[in-house]
């Protein structure tokens, strides 16, 4: 019943009075105001004034699963979406559900995280504005494939925030997503691994959508969609293209175990032909980005002419950051 309360609400964009929702659904009208009371404590905001009746706010930051699944017909990624209204990480939420047996593909999202996390044990901020979510693959991949798997749902967000918002998105090697310089989407990939085998993957990505501020030490390099373009983002809305694309480039990824068009990933990559340092151990090595292999590493031609290719790491980019 308290589905079908919302869905009328959802479909209105006036009030509904209390007697037209219990004549339309057969109950009383203190049924409907105690399932408007639960809709409430689930963090829908309802506002309901006497003689019109009931209005849903619709907040373009909460996710609506009918809106994000509507006719997705996705092979690999989407099959079954999750949403949770907090968590610390949804990376965690993954490796909990993940060690019940849940079917690779399902994907897991929360408004915000309270221990949200980067590479490198950093962290990652998590305000309500922004999208947060995890995706279970189970996978027989090599875990030599990871640098590529992350930089192919990268290359997937930054079509879909392409499409969806006309952003010129660029890709950061290996994790980020920029516009005009500044991070807009992070991604983290872990693996549950046996010594030669991928037990799964979790890709985590967190995508700055409505975000209007962001904590002191990274203002001066991040940024959102809503800075950005000015707009309001329906999150739901832009949340199903990201997975429609995600679906599509992971799905062929996983069958021939590469990006499929890799000139036009490199044409939106960032790093690329770019003076760039990168930080191994106690040392920074400096050179020019030449190429990005199929495995997914960076080519850097150094100072001496030295071609070296390099899998992870912290690499800095001249003019980014
Ligand atoms: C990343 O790490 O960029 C990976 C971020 C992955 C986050 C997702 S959210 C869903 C899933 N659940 C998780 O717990 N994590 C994943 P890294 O390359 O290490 O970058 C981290 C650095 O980015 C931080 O040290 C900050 O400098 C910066 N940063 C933190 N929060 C940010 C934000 N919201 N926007 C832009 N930059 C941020």
């Amino acid at each position: 019943m308290k589905d079908k309360i919302l869905s009328a609400l959802k479909n209105s964009d006036n009030y509904i009075s209390g007697e037209i929702l219990s004549r339309s659904l057969g109950i009383t009208r203190s049924a409907v105001w105690k399932n408007i009371c639960q809709l409430r404590q689930e963090g829908y905001i309802i506002d309901s004034v006497t003689n019109k009746g009931y209005r849903l706010q619709k907040d373009c930051n909460m996710i609506d699963t009918d809106k994000v699944m509507k006719d997705l017909h996705c092979d690999n990624i989407g099959k079954k979406l999750i949403i949770l209204k907090s968590t610390d990480s949804t990376n965690n939420e993954i490796k909990k559900i993940a060690a019940l047996g849940e079917e690779s593909g399902t994907v897991v999202t929360a408004e915000t995280q309270t221990s949200g996390r980067g590479r490198f044990g950093r962290q990652w901020s998590s305000d309500k504005g922004g999208l947060y979510f995890s995706i279970l693959l189970r996978t027989d991949l090599p875990p030599s494939n990871i640098a590529a798997i992350t930089l192919a749902a990268g290359y997937a967000v930054c079509l879909a925030v392409r499409e969806y918002t006309g952003l010129d998105a660029r890709i950061k090697w290996p994790n980020d997503i920029i516009v005009e310089n500044r991070k807009i989407c992070g991604i983290l990939t872990e693996i549950a691994a046996q010594s030669d085998s991928i037990d799964y993957i979790i890709i985590g990505i967190g995508i700055n959508i409505n975000n209007t501020e962001f904590p002191d030490e990274i203002k001066h390099k991040a940024s959102s969609i809503h800075l950005e373009t000015n707009k309001n983002i329906d999150k739901s809305d832009f949340f199903r293209t990201v997975l429609i694309y995600l679906d599509k480039v992971i799905s062929s990824f996983l069958i021939s175990i590469s990006i499929d068009d890799m000139s036009s990933f490199k044409r939106i990559c960032a790093t690329i032909g770019r003076e760039v340092s990168v930080k191994r151990g106690d040392t920074v090595l400096t050179g020019i980005a030449k190429d990005i292999t199929p495995l997914g590493e960076l080519v850097i031609e150094t100072e001496n002419t030295r071609e070296i290719k390099i899998s992870s790491g912290e690499v800095t980019v001249q003019g980014i950051y």
